[in-house]
């Protein structure tokens, strides 16, 4: 068994999750937050068989988009001056994704 872990834009979240169900797979959701932009993001735990990894993979590559966000984030440099923010432009996502061994697996 697999654990497979995805990171995905809130606003992908919806469809993703739906296509996964469609397809008999099972999700957690979870609301978390990327380290960089510190804006919320999605992150999806779905513990699949070995052989069915792939397919888990190819629904969530469909189903995410990658996006351009602006942000300020705080400058060391402009700092110095008296500038707290400087302004960036980031392309985030489609998903990234961890697919990770698992030892046990229980449902009590
Ligand atoms: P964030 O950390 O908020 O990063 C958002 C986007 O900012 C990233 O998009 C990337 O384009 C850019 N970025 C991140 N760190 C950067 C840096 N040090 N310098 C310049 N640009 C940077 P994605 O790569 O698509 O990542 C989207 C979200 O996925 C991330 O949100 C984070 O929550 C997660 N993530 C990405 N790579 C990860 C990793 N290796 N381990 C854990 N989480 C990861």
């Amino acid at each position: 068994m697999k654990l497979i872990l995805a990171i995905i834009q809130d606003e992908d979240a919806h469809e993703v999750i739906t296509a996964l169900n469609e397809a008999k797979f099972q999700v957690t959701r979870l609301n978390t937050k990327g380290g960089f932009l510190r804006a919320g993001n999605t992150t999806l735990m779905t513990g699949v068989p070995a052989e069915k990894v792939d397919e888990a993979l190819k629904i969530i590559e469909e189903n995410s988009k990658a996006r351009t966000q602006h942000a300020t984030l705080p400058s060391a440099i402009g700092a110095m001056h008296g500038f707290l923010l400087a302004p960036i432009e980031v392309k985030v996502g489609g998903a990234t994704v961890f697919v990770l061994d698992v030892e046990q697996f229980y449902k009590f």
